[in-house]
Order: C-alpha cells, then sequence, then structure tokens
C-alpha cells in the first residue's frame, strides 16, 4: 500500500490530522492498535480551548459540539472555604468550551467515515522504518498477515506509550521530566453538575475539581496517593472526600449517585524534543504529558496537529519545506508555556508531601495575590482559555 502520511494512533491528534490532510486532498492512512471501540471508552480530557475548536470545525467535525457543548466563560478556584470566580471572557475575550474528549473523538470517527479515510484498527507491531532517508515506511501485522505502507512522512500520533518516539535513535532524542507524587482519581455520573462552572479546589486534605459533561453528567476528581486502590473507593466514599475539600455551599447543594466510570490516572510533565526527525513527526501525547490541572493535554493535541497540517499543506502545494522544517520549533514554544502553565496549576492546587503548614500558608498567599489582582487573573485566564497559536 502507498500513501502520502502514514499516521500512527487514531486519538484526537491521529484523528484530527487525519481529517484536515483528507480535506486538504492529501492522502492519509490511520493505523491504531486497538479497537474505536476501545478508544471511546477511554475517559479523558473535558475542557476545549477556542483554536481547538476552530479546528475542529475546520474539519468539518464540530457540528455537535456546538449542539451539545457548554461555553464557559468562567471558571472558580475555592481555597480558605470559599470560591473565587475568575471571569476568563470579561479577562481574556475568550471562552472555552466543555465538551469531552470522548464526544470529540466520535465525531472525528464519523466524519472519517462519512469521507472515505482508511483507519486501520486491532494493527499489531506497529512499526516506523527509514523516516531518516527520503522513502520512509511503516510495517504493521493485522490477523497474522504482515503489512507495509509506503509513504512521504509518518505523524507519530501514537500517545506517551506508543512506538514513534521509541524508534528515534536515544542519542537523537532529549527528554524532560516531573512525576507528580500524586494522582488524581475521577469518577463520571449521571447526576446534575454541583456549579454551572468548573471549580478548582485547594484544600489541605487536597485537591478536588468539580468538572461536567453536560447538564446532567458530571465528572469529579480528587487528589490521592499514588499507591491508592481504586477497588477502595466506594462512591459513598468518593462523595464525602471530594465534600470535604469543597466550600459548605458546594458540599451540601451536591446531588450524588451512582458512578459509571471510576479511575486513577498518575500525574506527570513531560517533553521529548524535537518533534522531527526526518520524514517523521511526534504529535500530541507521543511528545509531551501535562499534568490535567490546566486542561492542556488534549489542547496541545490540536496545536501540534496545526503546525504540521500547516507545513504539510504548504509542502504538497507548494512544494516548499519550510513549514516541516519549522514544525518542531514552533510546536515546543507553545507546549514549553503550556507545561509551565500546568506546572504552576499543580503546584498551586495540590498538596505535596513536603508542603506542610508553611507550604500551605503560602499558597493560599499565592491564590489570595491571584484572585485580587487583575494582572494576575487575566495572566491565569489567557493561560486557560489557551495561547495564541
Ligand atoms: P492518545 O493517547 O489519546 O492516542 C494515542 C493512540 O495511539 C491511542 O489510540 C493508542 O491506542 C494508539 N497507539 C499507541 N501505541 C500504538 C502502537 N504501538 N501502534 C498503534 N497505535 C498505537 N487531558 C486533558 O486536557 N484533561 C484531562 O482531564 C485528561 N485526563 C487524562 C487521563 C488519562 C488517564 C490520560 C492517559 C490522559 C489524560 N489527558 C487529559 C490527556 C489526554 O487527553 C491526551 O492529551 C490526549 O489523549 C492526547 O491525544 P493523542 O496525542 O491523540 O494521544
Ligand atoms: C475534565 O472535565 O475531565 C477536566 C476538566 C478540566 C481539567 C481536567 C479535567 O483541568
Amino acid at each position: 500500500m502507498r500513501t502520502k502520511v502514514a499516521i500512527i494512533g487514531s486519538g484526537p491528534a491521529g484523528l484530527l490530522l487525519g481529517q484536515l490532510l483528507t480535506k486538504a486532498g492529501i492522502d492519509n492512512v490511520i493505523l491504531d492498535r486497538v479497537s474505536q471501540d476501545y478508544i471511546l471508552g477511554r475517559v479523558r480530557a473535558g475542557v476545549l480551548e477556542e483554536g481547538t475548536v476552530g479546528l475542529l470545525d475546520q474539519a468539518d467535525a464540530g457540528a455537535r459540539m456546538h449542539r451539545e457543548g457548554l461555553p464557559h466563560d468562567g471558571v472558580s478556584l475555592a481555597f480558605d472555604g470559599r470560591d473565587h470566580r475568575i471571569d476568563l471572557f470579561g479577562l481574556s475575550g475568550k471562552r472555552v468550551m466543555v465538551y469531552g474528549q470522548t464526544e470529540v473523538t466520535q465525531d472525528l470517527m464519523d466524519r472519517r467515515r462519512q469521507t472515505g479515510g482508511l483507519s486501520i484498527h486491532g494493527a499489531e507491531h506497529v512499526a516506523p522504518h527509514d523516516f531518516d532517508g527520503d522513502a520512509p515506511y511503516v510495517t504493521y501485522t493485522k490477523d497474522g498477515v504482515s503489512h507495509r505502507i509506503d509513504c512521504n512522512f509518518i505523524a507519530g500520533c501514537d500517545g506517551f506509550h506508543g512506538v514513534s518516539r521509541r524508534a528515534v535513535p536515544e542519542a537523537a532524542l532529549t527528554t524532560y521530566e516531573r512525576i507528580y507524587p500524586f494522582g488524581w482519581l475521577g469518577i463520571l455520573a449521571d447526576v446534575p453538575p454541583v456549579s454551572h462552572e468548573l471549580i478548582y479546589a485547594n484544600h489541605p486534605r487536597g485537591f478536588a475539581l468539580c468538572s461536567q459533561r453536560s447538564a446532567t453528567r458530571s465528572r469529579y476528581y480528587i487528589q490521592c496517593p499514588l499507591d491508592e486502590d481504586v477497588a477502595d473507593w466506594s462512591d459513598d466514599r468518593f462523595y464525602d472526600e471530594l465534600r470535604r475539600r469543597l466550600p459548605v455551599e458546594h458540599a451540601e447543594a451536591m446531588i450524588t449517585g451512582p458512578s459509571f466510570e471510576k479511575s486513577i490516572a498518575p500525574l506527570r510533565s513531560f517533553v521529548a524534543e524535537p518533534m522531527r526527525f526526518g520524514r517523521m513527526f511526534l504529535v500530541g501525547d507521543a511528545a509531551h504529558i501535562v499534568p490535567p490541572t490546566g486542561a492542556k493535554g488534549l489542547n496541545l493535541a490540536a496545536s501540534d496537529v496545526h503546525y504540521l497540517f500547516s507545513g504539510l499543506r504548504e509542502y504538497y502545494a507548494e512544494r516548499s519545506v519550510a513549514g516541516i522544517d519549522a514544525y518542531s520549533e514552533r510546536a515546543l514554544k507553545r507546549v514549553w508555556r503550556a507545561v509551565r502553565f500546568s506546572w504552576s496549576m499543580t503546584t498551586m492546587l495540590h498538596r505535596f508531601p513536603d508542603t506542610g503548614e508553611f507550604g500551605q500558608k503560602i499558597q493560599e498567599a499565592e491564590l489570595d495575590y491571584l484572585v485580587s489582582s487583575t494582572a494576575a487573573s487575566t495572566a491565569l485566564a489567557e493561560n486557560y482559555v489557551g495561547l495564541p497559536y
């Protein structure tokens, strides 16, 4: 088989890139090792920046998002028993769209099916080859049969545990990492959200986040030790702990109900540099991971796709390599700004082993300054809604 761009990974990065390429008439094939249902079963992000919304529209995959998504003009920081609203739209002129990653992925899969894009699921032993030359190719096996896809370029959209980054010679790669000493225990439940906007809570017992998927579906998180066993957390125990970390008006108003998803996610900051190796590009989680505190993971995958698609479109339309040559530097500049923001939000809102009384007072002083300074609130707002591409 031959194609122009072989995309490894059918998550948001691979699907969005595939759809933009297809719409531009640039042939591409997506490979994933798991089924579409498995991908759709993974519960992940919930907040989209305007740039991501725009890219989904550009990919003709934004209609349901505009019908069912929830535009949010503000977000709350809760500490010291009180809520403090950050007026995102008033301070930045932008808002965010609350719309689950599962729905984004479904919409992109539907659009790809409607436009005849080829996605191969259940592809095993996927491996990129000769991407340092002019004739790269990808091999894989399916149902015991070996296959080869010859291409012009390979997009490694295969996430943190994927094969693309691992195929790069170690000497060619520099990685930066910080692993946080806690995780997030999250639930999904069909109960009305406790607030119409998101609440990020700093509490001496630990961080908590009240998010949502719709007016009838809530997404809640609490910080937990990394060695926590999700089986030890009944719904009642989860809700009790969540309510203890929220201002009393929210704790008392919270409507609880049975969770249908409950999982623990580890938190890390990770960046691999560069993001381009000859004719292979790393995109999204394959190149970087952020703690979800800043709601940046999915949105960084989208901005990577924007930069790479622009470069590939330029290459095929004008035979110019300027865009693909600039991809890594352009993407990494925005990645590091988001990594910094996600780290700062995580540091400000979570209890660390050495936070102690002094650390808690410093966090509270930082939060108090943040919500009482227009300059500081504006800085948070412009990062949260998404810095320009
Ligand atoms: P993805 O990981 O989504 O997709 C990679 C795809 O590549 C997968 O479908 C995988 O099956 C495939 N793949 C991997 N290896 C392969 C191989 N060898 N061969 C073929 N295919 C292969 N972000 C937020 O903004 N907010 C959140 O709350 C949030 N929560 C998260 C919770 C968890 C548990 C995780 C892991 C991530 C979370 N994220 C969150 C980040 C997440 O949303 C990612 O940023 C987003 O999925 C990135 O999309 P992709 O880069 O497409 O990678
Ligand atoms: C979510 O809804 O899953 C979510 C929202 C905001 C975050 C992280 C996760 O910062």
